[in-house]
This record gives C-alpha cells, sequence and structure tokens, in this order.
C-alpha cells in the first residue's frame, strides 16, 4: 500500500516567525512510530511534517490509507484534509491528542480514529483497511504500548521533519510514559507510569552521536525523570559525562529536582528544564510544596528555581489560569512576586482548557455546564478558553491576565531576565519575549478582550446564552486554513462540548 503519514505540528497556513524557526522540533515520536511499523510490513511510506501551508502539495498524494497526527488546535485542518484525500480514494485515520480528547467528533471525519494505540492495533488496521462513512470507527488499545521504535528505526523520519527547523535541530525522544501524580487538568492524570527499554535509549543516545556533531534531545515524556537513577545511568553510559556532548531539554516535575539531582543532570548536559508550577494553591505533591499555599509557595518555589538556575542555564515555568480554587487579584500577584524573586525563569501562562475527554476533571465542568463550544481549532490554550471561570467574569479574568503578562513582559523584566540568564540564553528569552510568546501575546488578548467589551454577541456566546458562533472565530479559522478552508465539511466548526458527560466510556 501507499500510506501516508502526517503529522500537524502547526494549525496554521502561515505561522509567525517563532514558529517558522521551531515548528520542525514539534514534531511527534508516535506519528513516526506509526511510519516505521507499517514501513516494516513491506508498504510503502510518505511521511509529512505539515509546518506550514507550503506543504500541501507534499501532504495530497494519491495514498491508500492515510494516518494523520492532530492535537485539538488542528482539528479543522484535519478534517479539511482529510476530506481532500477522501475525495482522492484514501481511506483515513487520526491519532494524538485530538483523538483522544474528541473521538466522537473525529470519527464524522475520519474512516479509524485511534485513542491509545499500539503496534497490534496498526497492524489490524494494515490488513483490513475498509473504509467507514459516515460514521468512522473508534479503536483504542487497553494500555500504552511496552515498546516504541527508537531514534535509529525513525531516523529518516526525523531527518525529514529537523529539514523544517532552520535554526535549533532537536531529536524527539522518549523514555517513559504516564505519569504517577494525578492533576487533575491532565490527559496523563490516569495513564499508569512507566518507563521504556533503557538499553534502546543507550543505543540511540550512541547513534546520534554519529549524526550531528552535538546532537541536542528534547525529551517528550510526560514527566521525565521520574526513575530518576535509572536514566541518568543510562545516560552516563552512553554519554560521558561532563562532555556536554549531547545537549538535553526535558519537562520534569519540581519535586524530582533536587539540588543532587539538578548537579547531575547538568553533568550530563540538560540544558533546559520546563516545570510546572500550574497553581499557587493547589498540585503541591508534584512540586514538594505539600499543604504550602500562596505566598508561601511564591517563596520556596522560587527559591529552588533560583537554585536551578545557578545549574541549568534555562527554565520555564509553566501556569495554568484561572483554576476553580483561583479568586480575585492574588494569584496573578503571587505570579508577579514569583517573577521578582526569579527573574531568570520564562514564564509560559497557558490557559485552563478541558479537551473533550482527555481528563476525568472535565466530567465535572460539563457537569456545571461551564464548556463554551469555541471552535476546536482556536484552543491552543494561548488565548481562547472553553470553560467559564468560577469566580471571574469574562473581562475580569483577561484584565488580570493582560496585568500579569504586561508586568512580566514589561521593558524592567526583560532587563532583570537579561541580567540573570547566561550569556546566549538571554538573547533566547529576549527573542520568545518579543515574539508569540510574550509581547505580541499581550496584544492579541487585548484585541480579544476589547471583543468582550464592544461585540454584545461574542460576549452573548461566552456566557453560554447562544450557541452561534461569533465571525471573529469563524475568520480566524478560515484565515489559519488558507486554500483548506474550501475543504472543511459543512458543520465541521460545531461540535457537542458535553460529548463526554453524555457518551462517557461508549464513543461508537
Ligand atoms: C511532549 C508534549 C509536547 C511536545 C511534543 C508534541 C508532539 N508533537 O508530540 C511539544 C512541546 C512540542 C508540545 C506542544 C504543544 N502541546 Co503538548 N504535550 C506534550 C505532552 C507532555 C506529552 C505527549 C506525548 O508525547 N506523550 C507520549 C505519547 C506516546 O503518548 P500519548 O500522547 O498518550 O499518545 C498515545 C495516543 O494518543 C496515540 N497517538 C499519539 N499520536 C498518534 C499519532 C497517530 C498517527 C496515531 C495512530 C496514534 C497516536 O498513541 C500514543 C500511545 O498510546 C502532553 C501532556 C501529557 N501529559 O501527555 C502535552 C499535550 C499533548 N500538549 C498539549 C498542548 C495543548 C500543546 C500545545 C498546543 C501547547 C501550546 N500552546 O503551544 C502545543 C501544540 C503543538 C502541536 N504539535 O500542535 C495538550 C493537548 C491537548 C489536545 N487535545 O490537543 C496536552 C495533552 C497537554 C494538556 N494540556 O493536557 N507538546
Ligand atoms: S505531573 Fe505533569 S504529566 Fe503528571 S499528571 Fe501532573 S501535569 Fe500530567
Amino acid at each position: 500500500m501507499h500510506i501516508g503519514i502526517i503529522d500537524l505540528v502547526t494549525n496554521s497556513a502561515k505561522p509567525s516567525i517563532w514558529g517558522r524557526l521551531m515548528h520542525g522540533n514539534f514534531a511527534g515520536v508516535m506519528p513516526q512510530a506509526v511510519a516505521v511499523w507499517c514501513e516494516n510490513q513491506g508498504h510503502e511510506i510518505h511521511y509529512v511534517c505539515y509546518a506550514s501551508e507550503k506543504d500541501l502539495p507534499d501532504c495530497i498524494k494519491d495514498f491508500d490509507l492515510a494516518f494523520i497526527s492532530a492535537f485539538t488546535q488542528s482539528a479543522q485542518l484535519a478534517y479539511a484534509l482529510s476530506s481532500l484525500l477522501r475525495s482522492r480514494g484514501a481511506v483515513t485515520a487520526v491519532g494524538g491528542p485530538h483523538a483522544s480528547s474528541y473521538p466522537e467528533d473525529a470519527i464524522k471525519y475520519f474512516d479509524y480514529v485511534f485513542g491509545i494505540t499500539n503496534k497490534d492495533l496498526v497492524l489490524d488496521i494494515l490488513r483490513d483497511y475498509s473504509p467507514h462513512r459516515p460514521t468512522g470507527l473508534y479503536i483504542a488499545a487497553a494500555k500504552q504500548p511496552s515498546s516504541l521504535p527508537g531514534v535509529q528505526q525513525r531516523w529518516k523520519y526525523i531527518k525529514k521533519a529537523l529539514e523544517k527547523a532552520p535554526l535549533i535541530k532537536v531529536v524527539p525522544m522518549l523514555s517513559s510514559l504516564g505519569c504517577p501524580y494525578s492533576c487533575e487538568f491532565c490527559s496523563d492524570s490516569s495513564i499508569p507510569y512507566q518507563s521504556l527499554d533503557l538499553d534502546v535509549i543507550k543505543e540511540d543516545l550512541k547513534f546520534l552521536l554519529t549524526k550531528f556533531k552535538r546532537p541536542v534531545v528534547g525529551w517528550s515524556d510526560p514527566n521525565f525523570g521520574i526513575r530518576f537513577n535509572d536514566i541518568m545511568n543510562a545516560i552516563e553510559e552512553a554519554v560521558p559525562s561532563n562532555t556536554n556532548k549531547i545537549s538535553f531539554y526535558a519537562e520534569s516535575s519540581l519535586a524530582m529536582l533536587s539540588e543532587t539531582n539538578v548537579k547531575r543532570l547538568k553533568k550530563n548536559g540538560f540544558k533546559v528544564l520546563l516545570p510546572g508550577i500550574e497553581s499557587w494553591y493547589e498540585m503541591g505533591d508534584k512540586s514538594k510544596t505539600g499543604s504550602k499555599t500562596g505566598m508561601d509557595k511564591v517563596l520556596q518555589l522560587s527559591d529552588q528555581v533560583n537554585m536551578i538556575l545557578s545549574h541549568v542555564p534555562y527554565m520555564q515555568v509553566n501556569f495554568i489560569f484561572p483554576f476553580d480554587v483561583d479568586r480575585g487579584p492574588e494569584p496573578f500577584e503571587l505570579s508577579k512576586r514569583f517573577a521578582d524573586l526569579a527573574p531568570g525563569v520564562f514564564p509560559h501562562y497557558s490557559l485552563l482548557t478541558a479537551f473533550g475527554r482527555a481528563a476525568p476533571y472535565n466530567l465535572q465542568y460539563q457537569k456545571e455546564n461551564r464548556i463554551i463550544p469555541v471552535p476546536l481549532h482556536t484552543l491552543d490554550a494561548q488565548m481562547a478558553m472553553n470553560v467559564k471561570p468560577k469566580n471571574y467574569s469574562w473581562p475580569d479574568f483577561f484584565n488580570h491576565l493582560i496585568d500579569l503578562t504586561e508586568y512580566t513582559f514589561s521593558r524592567r523584566a526583560f532587563r532583570n531576565r537579561f541580567k540573570a540568564n547566561e550569556s546566549g540564553w538571554r538573547w533566547l528569552n529576549w527573542f520568545r519575549g518579543i515574539t508569540s510568546q510574550g509581547i505580541g501575546r499581550t496584544k492579541r488578548i487585548h484585541r480579544f478582550l476589547h471583543r468582550f467589551n464592544t461585540d454584545q454577541t461574542f460576549r452573548a456566546f461566552h456566557e453560554g446564552e447562544t450557541t452561534e458562533l461569533p465571525d471573529f472565530y469563524i475568520n480566524w479559522v478560515r484565515n489559519d486554513l488558507g486554500v483548506l478552508w474550501d475543504w472543511l465539511p459543512e458543520g465541521a466548526l460545531s461540535y457537542d462540548p458535553n460529548a463526554y458527560l453524555k457518551t462517557r466510556d461508549k464513543v461508537n
């Protein structure tokens, strides 16, 4: 068979400067793993990392079967692409965060929708890939795969994706799946933690040293380093310590980042750490702050983060607003104090988003009738938000967010960050700060807030008084889809925001 594997790493036909430089580094491990599994069965594979509209001609081939990998923010792009590929005779399948979060919507536009996926599930489809229309088939394995193809096996696909990353090339690797913590908003809160084969990881690291002078590896683990000593021993066996031959990036929890562990990370070439604080009032277990909340938590974590930054040159810390415990200006003011006390960190603010059935807690929001059906495409956790805040009016919330973002991307904050960072890294923070990751985002949120204040229908939609989609959202999707807008199936901008509550475990 001629099989297409398309990884949608953006949802935009024309991405920002940051996106143009970085999108090639956002390619997922799973689409590449699926490519390896199909190739090993003797099929002809065409892998595409879709990073902008320029890649579209590469996606439109005469496939027998096409797998599309999509985050929810790429849902409409995936639906449009599926309808275009189906018109050329392909059977289509979707996998990735969107398929796991909104399977009941995705089955309207794909023949197959993959939840948790392993090799057997993919091979089953290769044996019988008959079309399922108008309603697709949702399929999911009982548990996460126990192994996945390593870098050597995925190499030709990794190489192809990295052609889209002109500046820094980050190779995606995984050392574990799932997580032992259970943060209410997270898709991994109910997925048990498991390590992947350390021997494969060692071989992969040695292999990478033959491919790049100084490889950069980004660990895609939901929470890297849970079995800290095991993974460090494996890295040390493959790459001699203190040589900085490979640079590593990882998302891990602060609970794991004690000074002893951080020193070992430094020795092994870890350059970028991205822990989540998420909330000043909750999730104390993963930051080892226990029952400490508010300013006590700010003081403890700013100390810890400064300690980490004295060993590892770059840190982004992730926050989510507004949790149901958040109320008034305090959570935002606490984040400002944190920025003052830990000026070297790049703060990343995500908006509370209930991605369909991704996390069990989403049922609660659905029960409370608080989910607003903003188009899936706009769910990037950056500007549009689909959970009605519990203790804020919409304008109130966005005013607080703007105030915080302006504070942490003010001239003063830029200066402080610049001074607190190591030489080369300070420019990365400066650059991120002036793009859509910092000041650029503030401007966009301002425009968004302006709508709440001036457009009655926009406000009514967010208050749940009407389900009629404001033109603002329609235009947003149309602009981003580019020429694929014409292929978006009718009705594909709307969906049932409470489908999880209605169907629970059943999708088909
Ligand atoms: C690593 C990671 C990233 C990396 C790498 C992304 C990538 N391309 O894989 C980076 C940093 C680039 C990233 C970026 C973003 N991320 Co992210 N990220 C994660 C993280 C931490 C781990 C995901 C992972 O790789 N797990 C390992 C894989 C093997 O397991 P899995 O995800 O469970 O996948 C299983 C199935 O879904 C299936 N599957 C997965 N992909 C595919 C593909 C095919 C073809 C098939 C058949 C099956 C299949 O098989 C897997 C094994 O069972 C999760 C959080 C988490 N705790 O899971 C968030 C998460 C996936 N990210 C999320 C978001 C929102 C984003 C951003 C929008 C953030 C932002 N505002 O910029 C961007 C979007 C980037 C994009 N490509 O569009 C959300 C997605 C929710 C959703 N429904 O869309 C998550 C779930 C976090 C959350 N809020 O809960 N992310
Ligand atoms: S620690 Fe991270 S990966 Fe684990 S459940 Fe919490 S947010 Fe998810």
